[in-house]
């Protein structure tokens, strides 16, 4: 039987230095690459995903520099299917400024699927377990640990937004 093949949008959200570049050099091509698309300051890269009876194409869109632009932002959100919301457990500010990314976000895109990822997971956290659980409650997502450094969990995050994504397309 032919594929079903799916083209999806997804942006990778948080604070400067949390480690979304990273993030996604790891993922699409496990070392860095330069094989990314930029515009409108942002890279776009792809990963295709087999899925079995499915072929995903993830466009995976990252903004770069820290501007915090809304009329960019409101462009670079427009038609996302999911977002990968990515807090630094080594700043915990970052993790609870996940909240506000997530809220601004899905007023341009409120019905995207959105996975959060604790990075930075080779190195010590600085959040308390409860703390930690309080912002996923509020997030209403648990948090995956992931390491850009050392790959720890990053197939993982980004298979669990791709397979989310997909079972809505069905
Ligand atoms: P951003 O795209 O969210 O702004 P970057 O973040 O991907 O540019 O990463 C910011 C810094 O954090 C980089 O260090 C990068 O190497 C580091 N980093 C990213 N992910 C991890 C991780 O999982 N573990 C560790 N230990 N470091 C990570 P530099 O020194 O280049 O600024
Ligand atoms: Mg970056």
């Amino acid at each position: 039987m032919e594929k079903r093949k799916f083209i999806r949008k997804v942006c990778l959200l948080g604070d400067g230095g949390v480690g979304k570049t990273s993030l996604v050099r790891r993922y699409v091509e496990d070392v860095f690459s330069d094989s990314y698309i930029i515009s409108f300051g942002t890279k776009v890269s792809k990963k295709v995903i087999d899925l079995g009876e499915v072929e995903l194409t993830l466009m995976i869109w990252d903004i770069l520099g820290q501007k915090s632009d809304d009329a960019l932002h409101a462009a670079y959100y427009r038609g996302a299917n999911g977002a990968l919301l990515v807090g630094d457990q080594t700043r915990p500010d970052t993790m609870r400024h996940l909240l506000k990314w997530k809220r601004d976000f899905l007023k341009a895109s409120p019905d995207a699927l959105i996975v959060a990822a604790a990075n930075k997971s080779d190195l010590a956290s600085e959040l308390q377990a409860e703390e930690l659980k309080d912002i996923s409650t509020s997030l209403g997502t648990e948090f995956m640990r992931t390491s850009a450094k050392t790959g720890e969990g990053v197939e993982d995050l980004f298979m669990t937004l791709g397979r989310g994504i997909t079972e809505r397309s069905k």
